[in-house]
């Protein structure tokens, strides 16, 4: 039967922990491959969608004496991690411990399609534990996690989304479309769908950004470029107007091919970030502008200027009495594989905190899981020499360590991903996800945006894929009606809204 057994273990993990103090998790697959890298025959590495694993014909072994250093005694307590991808529906060993001269199993860990059962020998003989509330994904079991439930057709192509809530008045969805005419939507949520409310005349516009000052509701575009009449760039806020029950001009700020704006507050004082990506005479290494609302003349003011590279993503977050902004550096007019920046705020400004190599970084996202905080890039594709692209690349989740005082690295996931990619971050229940905008490979627009489950040790682990066209962002939102998530496609005249099955 081994030659049947052909088990992909996907992002390479697989973590054994035996439970005592001096111990730590043990990653048993890279113990039984060839150390350097070098070949062993039927055994090749794989990428499956959104991970990386190893496919074998045939089962690897090596000597538990490797891992049981200093350990006369088989643990008391201990756990195994496992992910792997199957086409088997019999009986197969992930994982066998075996007292060589005798032949005999003295643990094992085998799973079906139904179950999985740990099997040991103890003073009583072969003894075994079956566990009936596994995850195991059969193919199926998932396929109805979401369910379409609007197909939104748009005036134009869209990059970002942004839902957000006006108090007392609703739901909305700003779409960042391309052409200027008749411009952006801004939707408006009725009877458990998003209907047009208002279009907003903006120039490739690539992201909107909703903030609230006092009581009072705003809207900012990035435009990414200027009208063809003028030639000059801006970007524009805008401010809701109860009695008109729309979005009216409020200010305009000089901006540069702007990607991308954060808005947030720092005590009590209201301040508005652009990502500036390019000037018009094509310098990437140009400054991003932190401004700061003046309650006196009520708009917003030069507070700071930093200098960023291709500025694509601003993500602001604060942890503790500490308040930070994380920037995704794409291009520098030669290269895509450069330092993004995360800064800290300290006496009055923001101040170098962390430098983090990317790939044409277009998004950081943070999210916290229990107390501890993540911060995931996405690495948008790598730009050779001559011009040739690199599109399969990490992307990589980092880990806030407060001893180091430094983000590390946590996770990396394999994406295949162009321009415009997005992480968003969702909770259902007590479970939490991950869902990337795949948006091209290099030769199709026509590809899988890919779910993400956290499973604790693990990290996240794909579960789900999701068919998608040149998707530029994703959104999660919650209404009376349910959970949601909704795409954009840079390449498509269509927004999609998927509802989210709750087990
Ligand atoms: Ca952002
Ligand atoms: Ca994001
Ligand atoms: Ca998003």
């Amino acid at each position: 039967m081994e030659n049947e057994w052909r088990p992909k273990i996907s992002g390479g993990r697989c973590f054994a922990q035996w439970h005592l103090s001096d111990l730590f998790p043990l990653d048993l697959l890279s113990h039984s491959l060839p150390q350097g890298g070098h070949a062993l025959s039927g055994v090749h590495t794989v990428q499956a969608e959104g991970a990386r694993g190893v496919h074998m014909t045939s089962p690897l072994s090596f000597p538990s004496s490797q891992v049981f250093v200093n350990c006369l005694m088989f643990p008391h307590e201990f756990s195994i991690m496992v992910t792997l991808k199957t086409t088997c529906s019999k009986r197969e060993y992930l994982l066998s411990v075996v007292q060589e001269e005798k032949k005999q199993l003295l643990l094992g860990l085998r799973f079906s399609e139904e179950q999985l059962q740990l099997v040991y020998h103890s003073p009583r003989g072969r003894e075994r534990l079956s566990f009936q509330r596994v995850w195991l994904a059969d193919g199926k079991e998932h396929l109805d996690y979401v369910d379409g439930h609007q197909d939104l057709y748009t005036s134009s192509e869209t990059y970002g989304l942004e839902v957000f809530q006006i108090p007392s008045v609703g739901l909305f969805a700003a779409m960042a479309h391309r052409s200027s005419k008749p411009g952006s939507g801004i939707y408006r949520w009725r009877d458990g769908r998003f209907e047009l409310h208002q279009n907003i005349t903006t120039f490739e516009a690539h992201s909107w950004k909703h903030f609230i000052i006092g009581n009072k509701v705003f809207l900012v575009v990035s435009n990414s470029r200027g009208p063809v009449s003028s030639g000059k760039e801006a970007s524009v806020i805008y401010k809701w107007s109860d009695k008109k029950q729309k979005f009216l001009r409020y200010q305009t700020l000089e901006t540069y091919s702007a990607r991308d704006w954060e808005a947030f507050h720092i005590q009590n004082q209201a301040f508005l970030a652009v990502a500036n990506h390019r000037k018009g005479n094509g310098e990437h290494k140009i400054n991003s502008v932190i401004y700061k609302w003046n309650p006196g003349t009520r708009a917003f003011e030069v507070n700071q200027t930093i200098l960023t590279s291709g500025a694509y993503d601003l993500e602001f977050f604060t942890v503790g009495p500490y308040h930070f902004l994380a920037v995704a550096n794409a291009f520098d007019g030669t290269s895509t594989s450069i330092d993004s920046t995360i800064y800290i705020w300290l006496r009055g400004a923001f101040q170098h905190f962390q430098t983090i190599r990317t790939f044409g970084a277009t998004d950081w996202e943070m999210f916290r899981i229990g107390d501890r905080v993540f911060l995931a890039v996405a690495n948008g594709h790598m730009l050779y020499m001559h011009g040739k692209s690199l599109y399969a690349i990490n992307s990589t989740i980092y880990e806030l360590d407060l001893n180091a005082q430094m983000f590390l690295r946590f996770q990396d996931i394999v994406l295949v991903c162009l321009f415009a990619v997005d992480w968003e971050f969702f909770t259902l229940g007590d479970e939490h996800f991950l869902v990337v905008a795949n948006s091209y490979n290099g030769l199709s627009y026509s590809l899988n945006s890919v779910i993400y489950r956290w499973q604790g040790y693990e990290g996240f682990v794909p579960i789900h894929w999701l068919p998608t066209i040149g998707c530029s962002d994703w959104e999660f939102f919650s209404t009376m009606e349910g959970s949601f998530l909704m795409y954009s496609s840079a390449r498509q005249s269509f927004t999609k809204v998927f509802k989210l099955k709750t087990r």
